[in-house]
């Protein structure tokens, strides 16, 4: 464990504002603050139990922090090799050049499989943990998706179910800050209370984007999200080794960078060993099948589906 102390961000007051692409939204009303569930470590029942209700976890310092930011060092490391890094900084800045090529390591195992980021998302701490989430011997994905965000970069709203929802659906996600993120830097915002969105669970949450060969992302507009669909935004200021875990059917999305830092994320998947894997995501060396396996497959648009789910 890191012996350095480093104060926790203070809480977000009500009336802060989350500046989300070109829409900005308002802590107390349209947003609210993750809730910390790190006072419950090493109460399973506990745990479950706030899973099954809020259909999240944040735990705040979950990996060691000098074990969370020694991943990072490594995967600038690598963006400095590939040119990504402004001159005149530090790696450990992270600073984009003008560039501001955003990086996702997942193939690149020398990387994204490197000891440092192992020792993170592999880590006894880690296997522990949904060890005894779970009740039994764990296993995670080959793939690993380490992703370097530079400004714009984002991701959309989604749930995990559309890729990475074959075989058994107790899966878990865990989302991994290994730099600081605050709400300028791109942090991973939540729909609160869509794990439990029977509409979407009956219809989106049927899909899987590479057999019926559907575009995977629900919506790219969080104002929609909040005003037609009526769920609550939640988000948090992470700090290296906080990370979020969530069930296959959490409506989820990055906010778009603004920084010229790089945002540096890991989100790794963990199951039963003896449920049913996805056979996509396990192969040597970078080998897996992964999604868009369809080469040249046109992929039916997700408003097609949506009228047709009657979601509109
Ligand atoms: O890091 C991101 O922007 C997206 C992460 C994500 O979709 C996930 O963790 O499942
Ligand atoms: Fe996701």
């Amino acid at each position: 464990m890191s012996t350095s102390i480093v104060p926790r961000p203070e809480p977000i007051r009500d009336g802060t504002l989350l500046h989300f692409g070109e829409q900005t939204f308002m802590f107390g009303k349209e947003v609210v603050e993750l809730q910390d569930s790190s006072a419950l470590m090493g109460d399973f029942d506990a745990l479950r139990q706030r899973m099954k209700a809020e259909g999240y976890l944040f735990l705040r310092g979950f990996h060691p922090r000098d074990k969370a930011s020694q991943a990072a060092l490594v995967t600038l490391e690598a963006i400095g090799e590939r040119g990504g890094l402004a001159s005149d900084t530090a790696i450990s800045e992270g600073m984009a050049n003008a560039e501001n090529k955003s990086f996702g390591f997942f193939r690149d195992v020398e990387i994204s499989h490197s000891p440092a980021v192992l020792e993170v998302v592999d880590g006894p701490h880690t296997f522990r943990f949904f060890e005894q989430f779970l009740g039994g011997p764990v296993i995670t994905f080959d793939k690993r998706w380490l992703r370097a965000m530079a400004q714009g970069g984002s991701n959309f709203f989604h749930y995990d179910s559309a890729y990475v929802g074959r075989g058994t659906l107790n899966r878990y996600t865990m989302w991994s800050a290994l730099t600081d993120i605050d709400l300028e830097n791109g942090p991973l915002v939540i729909c609160l209370g869509s794990h439990k969105d029977e509409r979407l669970k009956q219809t989106y949450g049927q899909i899987d984007m590479d057999r019926d060969l559907i575009d995977p992302v629900f919506s790219k507009d969080a104002y929609e999200m909040v005003h037609k669909f009526g769920f609550k935004l939640a988000t948090a200021h992470f700090q290296p080794g906080d990370v979020i875990i969530f069930g296959l059917f959490m409506m989820h999305s990055s906010v778009p960078n603004l920084t010229n830092r790089y945002r540096i994320s890991i989100d790794t998947r963990y199951q039963l060993a003896a449920d049913e894997k996805d056979e996509r995501f396990f192969g040597e060396q970078g080998n897996w099948m992964g999604n868009f396996y369809n080469k040249g497959a046109t992929y039916t648009p997700i408003e097609k589906m949506r009228a047709e789910w009657q979601l509109d």
